[in-house]
């Protein structure tokens, strides 16, 4: 291949942010607005990202089961953060609600869990995930080694990964959060009674969950 050949053939790397800002078809200064197109483009971008990361993670998850005969994942599971509740943190954030603003400060919007069976194992996956080639980490919460005051415990990493589309190839961040079985059945439950909840909880109650998170964090540190 020829200089100028091999010049043209060359795939861009670029931050989402800048090729947002430099794609004609979208208008990032614009008002989040659901069923526009570009809404649905942007969300096209961290859809795919999410992907991308859960098959990396199993593929993690096969060769252990295969070469080792060990489930060091339990499950992973993946979602689209909806645009109600994108808005609803962007307003807690206290951000203006466009799609720049968007991208910028909104982590979560392609989130990926990862169950594990064992403490042990959650570290295991951080550190296969570090070493990744392909994923860049930009920011850890370690809510294990300390978790919240509510008694939540999980790992968070945002991480981008690139996703190539439309000739070019695009760091997306997607948020994974990794816990164990037990943290996860603790947060699903919390999540619904005191994180997000539908209807009012009482203080006794609410001070119960705290304690089961306590217990929670023990078995975790025996098993
Ligand atoms: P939802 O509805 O679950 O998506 P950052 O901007 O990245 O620095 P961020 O995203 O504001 O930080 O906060 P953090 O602590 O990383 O939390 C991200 C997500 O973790 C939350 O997303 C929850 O999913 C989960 N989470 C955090 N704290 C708690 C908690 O106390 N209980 C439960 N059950 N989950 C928690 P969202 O968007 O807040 O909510």
């Amino acid at each position: 291949m020829k200089g100028k050949d091999k010049k043209k053939g060359k795939t861009e790397l670029i931050k989402m942010e800048n090729f947002l800002k430099n794609e004609n078809s979208l208008k990032v200064d614009d008002k989040i607005e659901k069923n526009t197109k570009t809404f649905d483009k942007i969300m096209f971008l961290y859809t795919v990202a999410g992907k991308e990361v859960v098959s990396k993670l199993e593929i993690i998850q096969q060769e252990f089961k295969l070469f080792y005969d060990y489930d060091v994942i339990d499950s992973i599971k993946t979602r689209i953060k909806s645009v109600d509740s994108i808005i609803n943190k962007m307003k807690t954030k206290d951000l203006e609600l466009t799609y720049q603003d968007m991208i910028e400060n909104i982590n979560d919007i392609a989130g990926v869990r990862v169950i594990c069976p064992l403490k042990k194992d959650v570290f295991s996956i951080i550190n296969l995930i570090r070493q990744m080639p392909n994923i860049r980490v930009i920011k850890e919460k370690d809510y294990i080694t300390k978790p919240k005051r509510s008694g939540y415990s999980s790992y968070h990493l945002i991480v981008e990964v690139p996703v190539n589309v439309l000739h070019k190839i695009i760091y997306v961040k997607v948020e994974i959060q990794i816990r164990t079985m037990a943290m996860d059945f603790w947060a699903s439950l919390e999540h619904k009674m005191i994180y997000k909840p539908q209807t009012e909880i009482s203080k006794s109650a609410s001070r119960e969950l705290v304690s089961c998170a306590r217990a929670i964090y023990r078995l975790d540190n025996k098993l």
